[in-house]
């Protein structure tokens, strides 16, 4: 399977993050990006294609022109106020809200975020733009006829709403590419979250529209974060009613259980008539994964890979979560590997 990928996630550098009360080193690294290259390299995939910038119109059509702006040019903004250190937003605005967007870097940074765990550095607009054109490549490859393609996205997206960073996510990388795909001429494009947290933003962008299914299974948000979404009532709203469609998992869950939810909504997927499928990728259901509750297995991956493949779509995943460093690379290869055996 092609993969793309792009150096250019390594500018973003997140040092700390508030985890139970104290900052401890960041889970998400750039580390976790080496050892899924090195998986890749390991197991004879094709070389990386390297990305071609992302339009900002096809940005906007996903995240508002006031984020987009703040996420440019916040870490200037910060440095002209005169601090050195990673932006960790404190305060947060009640949504909806009608309060104006606050002239002060952190009144604007709490406005665009939605948690705590997540900083802004010198280097993350850089590497947020390169993700998502890491994202819209893979897409343009499908849409070329590539039958599936791997997008090593980093920073991951699927947390970042229409205006709201968090969990690690800047800008919604599955989203550009549904989005890509529509305007590449799909007419029905479906994304499948498969990260064992809810992709909250995957959810926000699309909840009101009918061309992008979104459904998403993972922890349930009484136990786990994001907390206040991911809950089954969440549906979508007016002509996207219907669309969204939420499978929460108690901790503990393995892999009979989640693979059987999983089969339910690849068969609610082919029902739709989706022309093209974006698979948000995190491998953070491992049993060993030290931010997720779930138990699955390396072989798990790969059952999961040949299922999606057997789905017979124009796939592209995207990479979102995975936290257990030795894992994540072979975890990731184990599904790409499953899909491509089952597409054969
Ligand atoms: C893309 C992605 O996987 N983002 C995940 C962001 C998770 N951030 C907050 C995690 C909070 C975990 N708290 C667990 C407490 C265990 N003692
Ligand atoms: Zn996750």
């Amino acid at each position: 399977m092609k993969n793309v990928r792009s150096d250019d996630h390594r500018t973003h550098q997140p040092q700390v993050e508030l985890h139970d009360g104290l900052l401890v080193p960041s889970f998400e690294t750039a580390e976790r990006w080496d050892h899924i290259v090195a998986a890749l390299e390991a197991s004879e995939h094709d070389p990386p294609e390297t990305p071609d910038a992302v339009e900002p119109e096809l940005l906007a059509a996903v995240h508002t022109p006031p984020y987009l702006a703040f996420l440019s040019e916040a870490f200037q903004q910060w440095e002209a106020a005169g601090h050195s250190t990673p932006m960790i937003p404190a305060s947060f605005a009640p949504r909806p809200t009608d309060s104006p967007e606050p002239a002060d870097i952190a009144g604007r940074l709490g406005y665009f975020a939605f948690a705590a765990e997540t900083s802004i550095t010198d280097g993350t607009w850089p590497a947020v733009r390169a993700s998502a054109a890491v994202a819209r490549t893979g897409q343009k490859l499908v849409s070329a006829g590539e039958p599936s393609v791997f997008a090593l996205c980093r920073p991951p997206g699927h947390h970042a709403g229409p205006d709201r960073f968090g969990g690690y996510c800047f800008v919604n990388n599955a989203a550009v590419a549904a989005q890509g795909f529509l305007d590449d001429g799909a007419d029905q494009v479906a994304v499948l979250d498969v990260d064992v947290h809810h992709g909250n933003g995957t959810q926000e962008i699309f909840y009101d529209r009918d061309d992008v299914m979104v459904a998403s299974i993972h922890a349930d948000p009484q136990h786990c974060f994001p907390w206040f979404w991911g809950h089954p009532h969440e549906q979508g709203r007016g002509v996207g009613d219907g669309y969204t469609i939420n499978r929460p998992l108690l901790p503990g869950t393995r892999f009979a259980e989640w693979f059987s939810t999983l089969q339910d909504l690849g068969r609610t997927i082919l029902k739709a008539g989706t022309d093209a499928l974006v698979v948000s990728l995190g491998v953070d259901t491992y049993a060993g994964d030290p931010l997720g509750p779930f138990e699955l297995h390396t072989p798990d991956f790969a059952a999961f890979g040949r299922f999606i493949g057997g789905l017979g779509l124009p796939t592209l995943y995207c990479m979102e979560g995975g936290y257990a460093i030795e894992a994540i690379g072979t975890n990731t290869v184990a599904v790409l590997d499953g899909h491509e055996d089952a597409a054969q």
